[in-house]
């Protein structure tokens, strides 16, 4: 019997390729992996666990939290601070960093994540997913403060997501390309089905909340303009278009077979600069497509390369097929 790769046989061969995953890493990593079968678990439950409904509680941003934003959220909290590799962590649904608890090993690692995003789709039984983001301590402190995690996004160790779709997978990067394993229920494991995932260059599809046009800039107008002319256009091909409404699934989209997805600077709320939330969704997210040879950008700034000012610091989202980002940046520069 042909038994594939496994995330954790994976792990140990990159470190003696490439250097690039030491052996606290691997069990994080290893430790996060289990985190998103649980939750693969609880999502595939659906109806059936009486736990599709919204809560009456809001997260940090205002958002109504749904019952399986808080289930998925403990879960990730409570396996991963038994990793022994943690010195802290923060979560979209909460206000400031998690402790990890004085019966746990602390360890070297901050680990930031989503734990459902694209949540809005849950209850239609559409893909949602979970997104991470591994940096180090730098600090001393025992407790790290909100201050430790503010780090750019060059500095990730490693970052990933998973998608619960029509299969769960699991895709992920220590900084050496970008690798896609999908979740063989019968073994529980984890098993590399999408090696060296590489974005296409050119795309003739783009993802966009077209609700929001009317508050869009200048610039993403008209590249959203030119592509939806089509072949009679100044771009002088036909154009697709997708909305899922869920980061996980569009990047994942995109990884598979090209794309550009843009979730942009608009005027709808002044006090936003974006929709998408830059230590748990664009950094982790731009890690991918960079290491898989796309691009990511706010249209102004390269997304990895912005010093955070906050947890829940929100950014314009432009990334994908890098031609096509090249476009949407130089209409923005002109
Ligand atoms: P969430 O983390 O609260 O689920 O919000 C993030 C999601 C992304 O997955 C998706 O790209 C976007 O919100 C969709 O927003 P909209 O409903 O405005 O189209
Ligand atoms: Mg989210």
């Amino acid at each position: 019997m042909h038994l594939g790769i496994t995330l954790s046989q994976f792990l140990a061969d990159e470190q003696r390729r490439n250097g690039s995953v030491p052996a606290d890493l691997q069990t994080l990593l290893n430790q996060v992996a289990i985190s998103c079968k649980l939750i693969s678990n609880a999502v595939n439950q659906g109806a059936l666990a009486g736990v599709m409904g919204n809560l009456e509680s809001e997260n940090v941003q205002g958002e109504t939290q749904k019952q399986l934003d808080v289930i998925t959220n403990e879960i990730f909290l409570e396996v991963n601070e038994q990793s022994g590799q943690l010195a802290g962590m923060a979560s979209e649904e909460m206000e400031d960093v998690y402790q990890i608890p004085k019966h746990c090993i602390k360890g070297k690692y901050l680990l930031v994540f989503d734990p459902l995003d694209g949540s809005s789709n849950v209850n239609v039984n559409i893909s949602v997913g979970t997104i991470f983001s591994v940096l180090r301590h730098e600090g001393t402190a025992s407790h790290p403060a909100a201050a430790d995690f503010l780090q750019p996004g060059t500095r990730q160790v490693a970052a990933g997501y998973a998608l619960y779709g029509s299969s769960t997978m699991l895709v992920i990067t220590v900084g050496s390309g970008v690798f896609g394993f999908t979740l063989d229920r019968n073994i529980g494991e984890f098993v590399l089905t999408n090696p060296n995932m590489t974005i296409p260059a050119d795309t003739k599809e783009f993802a966009i909340n077209a609700s929001n046009q009317r508050f869009w800039e200048a610039p993403v107008q008209r590249y959203v303009a030119e592509c939806v002319a089509g072949k009679t256009g100044p771009r002088g091909r036909d154009f697709n278009m997708r909305w899922v409404a869920s980061m996980v699934a569009e990047v994942h989209r995109i990884l598979v077979r090209g794309g550009i997805f843009m979730y942009p600077k608009d005027t709808k709320d002044p006090s936003k600069a974006g929709k998408l939330r830059l230590m748990y969704e664009a950094n982790p997210m731009s890690f991918i497509v960079e290491q898989a040879g796309g691009m990511s950008s706010t249209g102004r700034q390269r997304i990895l390369d912005i010093q955070p000012e906050g947890l829940h610091q929100r950014v314009p989202v432009i990334l994908g097929s890098r031609n096509e980002v090249e476009v949407v940046v130089g209409y923005h520069a002109e």
